[in-house]
């Protein structure tokens, strides 16, 4: 590798960057093209300044939300399974979450617990609740299903919006993505594109779409409904022409730290940087709304059917 260029200078920050790269391709650092989240305030900020700010910027990114040690006992038990499960380089310590290259799996069949007690009562606890219930303006609910995130050494997250994936019931939905763990930017942290929830003029075609919907004119439609056949929500290829063409800077934290949340809106354009190191990246993502608004019915219950079979919807197109 070309020594001068394994790191660039942001203007934004005097702190060298290294290179960064989502879906193997290089993010453009230069100042229109790249930056850093802004922090929001709970608790020193009240729901109407929150509510204008998360119009204004689409996420409320909440640093110290929680208790670091709070996150701590549910990375202990993460890290614990991880182990368990034999995903852990041999000899080292858990709680380094060093991969030895097994795939963990995706969101959808992660084989981390969805019932472990310390996660639940953080994700769905009361620190969690009030902070939506104020926010909302009512009492809230929030899916059943867990997303964990346990990226080894590899690509980010396939640029998307959430809103493909849950837009069944009411779409005054949020999801909070939250650090298990410090995530420094080279670990693969989130990538937020700015303003994009703005722009769903632009992108009213993507938006309109459902991955669990298919036509059933089609002559693949049986493979669509048997779920042999699907369409996986993902907005672009390539993270850096989407800047272009959609305008925004790409966002991410130079660090997430244990404690902190982000919290952002169906619309917003999201993937996330790639993991350059041997270690794996813990998140979850989960979903608040308010409780007497729609939900949508793959994501809730004792089993959420998720993108199962009988969720499929075939219509005429
Ligand atoms: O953590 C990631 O890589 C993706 C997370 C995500 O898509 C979400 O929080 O909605
Ligand atoms: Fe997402």
């Amino acid at each position: 590798m070309n020594p001068a260029n394994h790191c660039r200078h942001s203007p934004l920050n005097s702190e060298p960057l290294p290179v960064l790269r989502s879906l193997d391709v290089e993010l453009d650092p230069s100042p229109y093209a790249f930056g850093f989240l802004r922090d929001s305030h709970p608790g020193a900020d009240d729901s109407s300044t929150l509510k204008a700010r998360i119009s204004e910027d689409g996420y409320l990114f909440m640093r110290n939300f929680w208790d670091r040690e709070k996150v701590q006992r549910v990375r202990d038990s993460l890290t614990r399974q991880l182990a368990q499960l034999g995903f852990l380089s041999a000899g080292s310590r858990p709680d380094e979450a060093r991969s030895n290259g097994r795939e963990v799996g995706r969101a959808m069949g992660n084989p981390l617990d969805q019932h472990d007690p310390a996660l639940r009562d953080l994700l769905f606890g009361d620190r969690m609740t009030s902070f939506f219930a104020e926010f909302l303006g009512g009492p809230v609910r929030h899916f059943d299903f867990i997303w964990f995130r346990t990226k080894g050494t590899g690509l980010g997250s396939p640029i998307h919006c959430d809103l493909v994936y849950m837009g069944r019931g009411t779409h005054q939905l949020y999801t909070a993505w939250v650090p298990l763990g410090d995530i420094p930017i080279d670990l693969g942290g989130l990538l937020i594109l700015e303003g994009s929830h703005h722009k769903s003029h632009e992108l009213r075609a993507y938006l309109s779409r459902d991955v669990d919907a298919y036509c059933e004119n089609h002559d693949d439609a049986a493979e669509f409904a048997s779920g042999h056949k699907w369409w996986d929500g993902t907005l672009s290829k390539n993270p850096r022409a989407l800047q272009q063409s959609l305008g925004g800077r790409w966002l991410t934290a130079r660090e997430f730290k244990m404690g902190d949340a982000l919290i952002f809106k169906m619309t917003l354009v999201h993937g996330s940087l790639d993991n350059t190191t041997d270690r794996i990246r813990l998140s979850t993502d989960t979903r608040y709304q308010l409780a007497n608004d729609p939900v949508d019915e793959r994501w809730v219950g004792e089993h959420p059917p998720g993108h199962t079979a009988a969720m499929k919807r075939g219509r005429v197109c």
